[in-house]
């Protein structure tokens, strides 16, 4: 039997502002772009997907997808392009579209935080700085009393390790630094800009539904008989991820955080984000795809059983409704995404977790950071010259799931048989 239920899980698609907009705001990330050798094929987010002039005609595509949900980005620098101006144009845009969302009978899940900021914070010091907390919660409250009801259900923060990974210790992304205490300390200002964004939230809107969006890996030591890779593997699962779930989820800042003065331990998510994209493979200090494993265009190994483990680990820690907030692969052909799409709901759907929202990353193909225009995600296919959405099986494949609720046998037979991955 393929067939599978969606049962009581719904589907939407995601997007981030940065990815999609298209536009010249001023950001770390088109900053960053300008810089000789940061971006792979030299793009930058100016040109993307278009969105920013492209809502009603992107809005009649999900309507096509059938999906409940959909997932999209603010981008702060649009809204606050100096220190505690807003540009009410930028707003009115974004409350045009939560309106037309709704007239459309699609849910937002609206992310406050997805790796951009605006120029002038990154000039002061960005996340490193304390301060940048009280500035992020004025620009929350700002959002959150323009959008009235429009949105009420929230992500405050997205992959804030990886934000710290990739920009603090690695140093691959803006603002370029190599050193892990301040990685930490990024991972240590997010985790309380979360918990304040979560309380104000709260505080301003009865009906509101709130979480982060964590993304989460499997880590296994390469050789399981090997206690160093094993002590390693457990050392970067909590450096990377548990450490800053459990602060993020029950205010509890443990090594190498330290607690911050006013925060109490406590429950501060009403739903878990996760995004999922495979598993890490730990050998000494080091971490990757496994050997003769399937693969994405990326070389990401590919684990769909991953995503029931995490799901279900999450759940028994800190128990509540889990949205997968993202999950998907970079393929260009559309060779594989549709029995990846499969593997992932169904290991999701069986895992017995209470997954109520599923969201394919990314509605169509978006710019992705320093991989720039090359890595393609989208269920939609796009012509960056055109800026051509191409109806990939995919996306007819997902259409057919919100239609059916479920997988069919014929949807599997018609999309998913014929498929396999490609192993490394
Ligand atoms: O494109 C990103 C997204 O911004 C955050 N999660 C992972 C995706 C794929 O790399």
């Amino acid at each position: 039997m393929a067939a599978i239920s969606l049962a009581g899980c719904e589907l939407g698609v995601a997007t981030a502002a940065t990815q999609i907009e298209g536009g010249n705001a001023d950001t770390n990330w088109h900053r960053w772009a300008k810089l000789p050798g940061q971006v792979a094929d030299n793009t930058s987010p100016t040109r993307a997907a278009d969105h920013w002039n492209r809502v009603d005609s992107d809005i009649e595509l999900l309507q096509r997808l059938g999906v409940k949900h959909y997932r999209m980005g603010l981008e702060w620098a649009r809204i606050e392009p100096a220190p505690g101006v807003y540009d009410t144009a930028a707003i009115d845009h974004y409350v045009d579209e939560l309106k037309k969302l709704k007239a459309a009978g699609i849910k937002p899940l609206v992310t406050l935080h997805h790796f951009s900021n605006p120029g002038w914070l990154e000039s002061t010091g960005g996340w490193l700085k304390a301060h940048t907390i009280g500035v992020f919660e004025r620009y929350v409250h700002r959002v959150v009393e323009a959008f009235e009801d429009l949105a009420t259900d929230w992500i405050t923060v997205n992959e804030p390790n990886v934000y710290a990974l990739k920009g603090f210790i690695e140093g691959e992304w803006p603002p370029g630094r190599k050193s892990l205490a301040d990685g930490v300390k990024v991972m240590e200002h997010l985790a309380y800009a979360h918990i304040i964004a979560y309380k104000l939230i709260h505080d301003m809107q009865p009906a509101a539904n709130v979480g982060a969006a964590h993304h989460l890996r499997v880590f296994r030591p390469a050789q399981a008989w090997n206690p160093v890779d094993q002590a390693s593997s457990a050392a970067q699962e909590w450096l990377f991820q548990s450490a800053l779930v459990r602060a993020m989820s029950a205010g509890k800042f443990l090594p190498p955080f330290k607690q911050p003065k006013y925060i109490r331990p406590g429950r501060y998510y009403d739903f878990h984000g996760i995004n999922y994209y495979g598993p890490s493979e730990v050998h000494f200090l080091s971490n990757g795809a496994g050997k003769g494993v399937p693969v994405n265009d990326l070389g990401w190994e590919i684990y769909p059983q991953g995503l029931a483990e995490l799901a279900k680990r999450i759940h028994k820690a800190y128990p509540g409704p889990i949205y997968i907030t993202e999950n998907g692969t970079a393929d260009a052909n559309d060779s594989f995404r549709p029995l990846f799409i499969f593997d992932h709901l169904k290991a999701a759907l069986e895992s017995g977790a209470p997954i109520a929202r599923f969201y394919h990353w990314c509605f169509t193909d978006n710019w992705e950071w320093t991989e720039g225009e090359s890595a393609r995600f989208g269920l939609l296919g796009l012509d960056y010259d055109t800026q051509e959405r191409v109806w990939r099986d995919s996306a007819a494949f997902y259409a057919d799931i919100s239609a059916n609720n479920g997988v069919t046998e014929d949807a599997y037979t018609r999309w998913v048989a014929s498929r396999s991955y490609r192993y490394s």
